[in-house]
């Protein structure tokens, strides 16, 4: 079990929800309307998530050959699509993790995310699972662009800590991919990974705990977490 936790800092993508067949999805959908017969497949999909942000996967599926302006055009539009699919509830949060959350504010508990996405997707997500006022359960939010380097780089961890005022001591990390926990492990926090199934295959060796499904996270908290849709998120 993981000590007293100072704050709890959530991943997005494949941690809150299994939301990357959505991206996936989308990117192929905005491929797509450009007239481009660029096609991901799960399996190539699955290989380009080595690669973080949505942006430099397309770079690097072009192998750096492909205009920026072009890819800026294209991940605009494919994050406009991913935005309709979660807002018409095709993404659900993953089990456990809306009462989790509960929990966490019932303890008084800071919350924050730490992700490569961006502030859209997360204010879509959180919009069509949690509600409306759910953005302002997390502070600091940090997103891929708001820092030089994103992960498996520290930087996104770090600048939740700065946000937090608190050290790494004592917060916890929730990810899914081995891109994540490198990161939160480099900025010093202790990591539960819950693999996703874009990400079942990673390496998660230097995570504290591994652990296979998110409704086991209040128990390797110490905490009881309520029944879902009981005094739950609101
Ligand atoms: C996972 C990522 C993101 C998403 C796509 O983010 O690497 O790039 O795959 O989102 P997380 P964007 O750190 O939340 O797991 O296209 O907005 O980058
Ligand atoms: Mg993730």
């Amino acid at each position: 079990m993981i000590g007293p936790i100072s704050a709890l800092v959530f991943d997005v993508d494949g941690t809150l929800a299994e939301t990357e067949e959505a991206h996936r999805l989308s990117f192929n959908a905005a491929f797509a309307e450009a007239g481009l017969d660029w096609s991901w497949s799960s399996e190539l999909y699955t290989e380009l998530l080595k690669v973080t942000g949505g942006k430099e996967r397309i770079a690097h599926f072009r192998r750096g050959d492909a205009d920026p302006a072009l890819i800026r055009r294209l991940h605009e539009r494919k994050t406009q699509l991913y935005a309709s699919r979660v807002a018409a509830g095709e993404v659900a949060l993953r089990p456990g993790i809306a009462a989790l959350i509960a929990e966490a504010r019932r303890r008084e508990v800071p919350l924050a995310i730490a992700t490569t996405t961006s502030l859209a997707n997360i204010e879509a997500l959180l919009a069509a699972t949690l509600g409306p006022g759910a953005m302002a359960w997390f502070h600091p939010i940090v997103c891929g662009d708001m820092v030089a380097a994103k992960k498996p780089a520290p930087d996104v961890y770090q600048a939740v800590l700065a946000g937090l005022g608190t050290p790494a001591a004592g917060a916890v990390a929730i990810e899914d991919s081995a891109n994540g926990v490198g990161s939160a492990r480099a900025a010093g926090l202790a990591v539960i990974a819950t693999p996703s199934l874009y990400s079942a295959a990673d390496d998660f060796s230097d995570a504290t705990v591994v652990l296979s499904d998110t409704s086991q996270i209040a128990g390797a908290l110490g905490w009881v977490s309520r029944p879902e849709g009981r005094g739950g998120s609101g």
